[in-house]
């Protein structure tokens, strides 16, 4: 059995406040971006990267990565988006485009919530004055269409079901398993949600209104984490609403996303050296940029990385990965003495795993055959065994021995 341990992302919040431009920027896909909303209407899906600092330099060896990327001592894993149509109020009974986006929402592991810091968009996504519409009332919404979104869920039907003389015979968790399993919301979590609320899911049949909307809530907060990227900070009404931001029970990331969207594409042109999440750019061929555009980047230096310290985009990406889903990032290798795989390659690739993970669920994730056959595994760093229970570190490097050859 082979173990996948991916994750997807999902970009969210109502429309106009630059959810297309965030996931551009993070992935490079082409994803259209206007100042109106509902611009996006399918979802787009694309491939970003969390930033970790690679081990290679450690390890004085040079590394030909295989399933993820190196730029000079930055090591890049790829990491599944998902950017999809702006949420307005209402939506979770169908407004905007309401239940078909809350669907696939609800697909992803955690969510990173653009909101327009600048308060320039009203909660329908138009354009208003800056400064006039709320961020922290943006918040509250989401969080609550999501929430009545998963108990509408939960409940659909509940009632006949509870007249139904099969009610007593039903494994009510099983139930409430399948119904928000295409939310991907697991067993565990249901559980989990039934002891913060104390709420007893054996008895769920006599669950009021008001109960399925408090598990719904709890059960959002445990399976959708989520944290908030302030966007548009390049707007001057933005500083008030970012400080007010960071007064909620969130994870609250400053972002000028159409700056990293700039500088990612002018990186992608050789136009400038600049790696996602760094602090600063260097521009490498004047000659091919005009004036305006060279203005325009400086603005960028200015206005956005000498306050901020970044645009934001890449360490959304590390914190959805690194503090949402608590995953470390494990190296595997073959040749402990060499740190490479079977072809020579060197440190040739980097899992995101969860943290708890243990060695033995680690060769699964590599290859059902490495964790069947598992013997033992090798710590790179200090060559010593580990056996099968043993939690594995974030950056750490190992190797899987076991009865059989990998192929
Ligand atoms: N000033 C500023 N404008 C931005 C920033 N990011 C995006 N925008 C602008 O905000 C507008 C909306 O951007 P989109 O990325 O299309 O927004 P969206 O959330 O995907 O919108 P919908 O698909 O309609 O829900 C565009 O005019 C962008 O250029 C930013 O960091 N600063
Ligand atoms: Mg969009």
């Amino acid at each position: 059995m082979q173990r996948s341990y991916s994750r997807l992302l999902g970009v969210v919040g109502k429309p106009n406040t630059g959810k297309s431009t965030f996931f551009s920027a993070a992935t490079l896909a082409l994803a259209e971006i206007a100042n109106y909303p509902f611009t996006t209407i399918k979802p787009n899906r694309g491939i970003g990267y969390v930033r970790t600092k690679c081990v290679h330099t450690e390890f004085s060896v040079n590394d030909s990565p295989k399933n993820s990327l190196c730029l000079g001592g930055v090591r890049l894993i790829p990491v599944e988006l998902i950017d999809v149509a702006g949420l307005v109020p209402g939506a979770c009974e169908g407004r905007g485009l309401g239940n078909q986006f809350l669907d696939e929402i609800c697909r992803a592991d955690a969510l990173i919530h653009v909101v327009d810091a600048s308060g320039g968009t009203d909660s329908e996504g138009r354009l208003c004055k800056p400064g006039e519409n709320d961020p922290v009332e943006d918040v509250h919404f989401l969080e609550q269409e999501i929430t009545m979104w998963i108990a509408s869920i939960l409940k659909k039907n509940w009632v006949r079901l509870t007249r139904s003389s099969e009610a007593d015979s039903h494994d009510l968790i099983g139930l409430l398993e399948q119904r928000v399993s295409g939310l991907g919301i697991r067993r565990n979590q249901i559980l989990e949600a039934a002891r913060k609320t104390g709420l007893n899911v054996e008895k769920a049949t006599a669950w009021s209104e008001e109960n399925f909307v408090e598990f719904a809530e709890v059960l959002r907060r445990i399976s959708k984490p989520m944290l908030i990227v302030a966007n548009k900070v390049d707007l001057p009404t933005a500083r008030p609403n970012l400080e007010r931001l960071r007064k909620l029970d969130y994870t609250v990331v400053p972002c000028c996303a159409e700056a990293e969207l700039a500088l990612r594409r002018a990186a992608e042109h050789q136009l400038v050296q600049y790696k996602p999440g760094d602090d600063n750019f260097k521009i490498m061929q004047p000659e091919k940029l005009s004036q305006n555009q060279v203005r325009a980047l400086e603005t960028v230096r200015d206005k956005v990385l000498s306050v901020q310290g970044s645009t934001g985009v890449q360490e959304a990406l590390n914190l959805a990965y690194f503090k949402l889903l608590n995953m470390v990032a494990v190296y595997s290798v073959e040749d402990v003495e060499h740190l490479s795989d079977h072809n020579g390659r060197v440190l040739p690739d980097v899992y995101l795993v969860p943290h708890g993970t243990t060695a033995r669920q680690f060769a699964y994730l590599i290859h059902s055959d490495l964790g069947e056959s598992f013997i033992y595994a090798v710590n790179a760093r200090d060559k010593k065994r580990i056996g099968e229970d043993a939690v594995l570190e974030n950056q750490d490097v190992i190797s899987v021995v076991s009865a059989r050859r990998r192929t």
